[in-house]
């Protein structure tokens, strides 16, 4: 038996900590509003197992893995977009979608990486504008014979090298034009595998080789209101255990100078690093960031994100940055263990509430407490906030979204599960 919501409870329960929050100097419809406002881009790739529409049976190489045979991934544009349009009726807030340009759709057949044109995305494109649901994009540069060698845009081979750049700057042709279909920016997100198992003897000259390949890639001028572009970097991945030319200072140092953004994923730092610290370092100096929500665990793992003290301390430095046009969020995680629409609304469900919770912050209270110089006051009310009804005002941002409460989205769930998935 699972535990069943009661709407009229839920209402009540609202009235009693709206007033809690109202003591604690905070707006909770305020705080609502713009929870649900703040546009978060759902990956597409959870609900295939990052494996694409090339023809691959799944993801091996590039970095990065996924694992898990749960029954009923998607196998086309077509399911994708069903399952998607599915997880959406069960995510509160405003949404985005999240594509890599490995989920082309060419008629006929196959397009090589390098030859990708926006065409080959009108039906994600005709899609986006019929759901309102803008679109953002990822060159794809892993899970090809061309980065067997575990380089892509750092590789010493010209032939290689020019096809990945060749690939890059087809992307961001392909996410302009997906930006001009929605009327906003779509933000192409460069991410590169390359790295290396073993120590490398000469760490600068893929670094150089990847800054002159990004530089060929991002200096082909595009209409900024059609394209934001960022650089994701990372500590390491399978296979490139090593050494990663695009580690977090490449890219900190690139993307300051370039003036581009840079993306921040929370599984790619040293465990006990804090991603919630980086962010006002950085927004510094950089134009912008885009987050990307994932959990890690122990190694370089793409979890579904859990209502942890990591994430809800992103949340209230994203939130306490209050510059959402500098911004932007994103999910990344990929999990084939379990029901992978289960999946989506647990990592989405919990990064919207981790909002909520930033946003229901006695920012004053703290404040002034801090600017007195009363420390034990400051933690005193830290720690007392802690466990103020939160639960009341997500099942009414719930409601208000129109969005199971609580675990009501199991029965659906299940449901599509029989209807739909079993039958792949
Ligand atoms: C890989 C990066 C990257 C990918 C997606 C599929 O480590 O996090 O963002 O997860 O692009
Ligand atoms: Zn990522």
């Amino acid at each position: 038996m699972n535990p069943c919501e009661n709407k009229d409870a839920a209402e009540k329960a609202y009235m009693l900590a709206k007033e809690t929050y109202k003591n604690w100097g905070v707006d909770t419809d305020a705080a609502i509003n713009k929870a649900l406002e703040i546009p978060v881009s759902i990956q597409c790739w959870q609900g295939d197992d990052v494996i694409g529409f090339e023809g691959a049976s799944e993801l091996s190489g590039g970095g990065i893995l996924t694992t898990g045979n749960y029954p009923g991934r998607a196998r086309n544009g077509d399911e994708l977009r069903r399952d998607a349009e599915f997880a959406f009726s069960l995510i509160p807030g405003k949404k985005r979608f999240n594509l890599h340009a490995f989920y082309a759709e060419p008629e006929g057949s196959k397009a090589a990486r390098d030859k990708l044109e926006p065409e080959h995305f009108k039906k994600w494109m005709a899609w986006s504008k019929e759901k309102h649901i803008p679109l953002d994009f990822n060159p794809s540069f892993f899970a090809h014979p061309l980065a067997g060698s575990g380089y892509t845009l750092a590789s010493a081979d010209p032939k290689i090298r020019d096809f990945w750049i060749r690939h890059g700057k087809a992307s961001r042709r392909i996410a302009s034009a997906m930006g001009a279909n929605q009327g906003s920016p779509c933000v192409d997100n460069i991410w590169v595998c390359d790295g290396s198992k073993d120590t490398p003897a000469d760490r600068i000259s893929p670094r150089m080789r990847l800054k002159d390949a990004l530089d060929e890639i991002l200096d082909v001028p595009l209409d900024p209101k059609t394209i934001t572009d960022a650089v994701e970097s990372k500590l390491f991945g399978i296979g490139s255990e090593a050494y990663v030319p695009g580690s977090h200072d490449f890219y900190l140092g690139y993307t300051a100078s370039k003036r581009i953004r840079l993306c921040l994923d929370m599984g790619h730092f040293h465990p006990t690093e804090s991603i919630a610290d980086k962010i006002s370092a950085v927004m510094l100096f950089v134009p912008g960031l885009l987050m990307h929500f994932s959990r890690g665990v122990r190694w370089d793992s793409d979890h579904v994100p859990t209502y942890s003290d990591d994430l809800r301390d992103t949340c209230r430095e994203i939130i306490r940055q209050n510059a959402f046009d500098r911004i932007d969020l994103s999910m990344d995680f990929f999990d084939a263990s379990l029901n992978r629409i289960a999946a989506w609304t647990i990592g989405c469900r919990n990064l919207r509430l981790a909002l909520l919770n930033a946003l229901l912050e006695p920012a004053k209270l703290l404040i002034d407490a801090e600017n007195a110089g009363s420390y034990h006051e400051r933690l005193g009310l830290m720690e007392a906030q802690k466990v103020l009804p939160i639960s009341a005002v997500w099942d009414t941002l719930c409601l208000r979204a129109g969005v199971p409460l609580g675990v009501d989205w199991f029965k659906p769930v299940l449901e599509y599960e029989a209807a739909v998935l079993s039958k792949r």
